[in-house]
């Protein structure tokens, strides 16, 4: 008999291939991946990872030839298959933006009206010029869109930025954000019913993973009648434990403080009186 396994597609070989499999492999899960190779079965968990082009995954996800897939927000939106997020992975970051040439005088989306406008996002482009009463010519090509003034074949470009320096390089100034990005993963609205509880426990994991990499475990000693102070300062999951030290007077602090303001909490518990203060990562961390 077949085992039930979730079959999970992810980008083969492009810039989500590496955040994709290093998530799987994070929640613990055990699987080949050498070269060319389309389809890997997990060893330790009931999963399936198919490896395919970024592009295809919302139609295969609808088409349930695969129960979930990791890709961009901006594949998803582009396009308009029957899927839903199940949940935002943070990596994958990036923007669909307007861009026109340097020289190019712009003050407003007005100022595209009757221009031409080369993307490979047709469909978020077209709502978005629509949704500004905006009358510009959508020209659609698959590669290499920044090159597409350069060579005269259309006045702006629409296309996904991360740093800016592709835009840069090529003369080209950003002038309007349309969407942010970043990696999702989806499932089809309609999902086999014995497969949710696989993909529960895949969640489950993924969201310690992620709740551990937004949060810093902090470990400190302080003169006892500073600790009150010192408490105050760190959020923490609940409130923090408080151990004795072998010195009499004197306890150690630990607590968890997210990742995101963990220096002004550092220095603030310094001016404290906090002392050899330990900031370490975290795994997993389950609330
Ligand atoms: O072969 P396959 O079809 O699977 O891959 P692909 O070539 O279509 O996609 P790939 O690997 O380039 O990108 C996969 C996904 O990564 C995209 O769909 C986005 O969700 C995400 N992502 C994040 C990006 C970028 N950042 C990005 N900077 N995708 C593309 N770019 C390109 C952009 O198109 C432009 O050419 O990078 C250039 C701009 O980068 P900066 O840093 O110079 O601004
Ligand atoms: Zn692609």
């Amino acid at each position: 008999m077949n085992e039930l396994r979730l079959k999970i597609a992810v980008q083969r070989s492009g810039r989500l291939s590496d955040d994709s499999v290093g998530l799987l492999r994070k929640c613990g899960i055990r699987f080949g991946n050498g070269m060319g190779k389309l389809r890997s079965v997990a060893h330790n968990f009931p999963v399936e990872i198919l490896f395919l082009r970024d592009d295809d995954i919302p139609q295969y996800v609808e088409d349930h030839v695969a129960d979930i897939g990791i890709v961009g927000e901006n594949v998803v939106a582009e396009k308009r298959c029957r899927v839903e997020t199940v949940e935002r992975l943070g990596f994958g970051s990036c923007r669909l933006s307007i861009a026109a040439p340097r020289a190019f005088t712009y003050s407003s989306v007005a100022d595209l009206n009757g221009k031409k406008i080369a993307t490979s996002y047709p469909n978020i482009l077209g709502d978005f010029l629509r949704s500004k009463s905006v009358d510009a010519e959508i020209h659609t090509i698959s590669g290499s869109v920044e090159i597409a003034p350069s060579i005269g074949l259309a006045d702006a470009v629409c296309d996904l930025v991360s740093s800016g320096s592709t835009l840069f390089s090529n003369g080209l100034k950003e002038v309007e954000t349309i969407l942010r990005s970043e990696a999702l993963l989806i499932k089809s609205p309609d999902q086999v019913d014995q497969k949710s509880e696989i993909l529960e426990k895949l969640l489950f994991r993924i969201r310690a993973g992620k709740a551990a990499e937004q949060n810093k475990y902090v470990l400190l000693n302080a003169p006892n009648d500073k600790l009150e102070r010192i408490i105050e300062v760190l959020p923490g999951m609940r409130s923090p434990s408080v151990l004795p030290l072998a010195e009499s007077g004197w306890s150690s602090v630990h607590s968890v403080i997210p990742e995101e303001d963990f220096w002004e909490v550092v220095e603030r518990l310094r001016t404290e009186g906090a002392e050899g203060l330990l900031v370490l990562s975290i795994d997993q961390m389950i609330r």
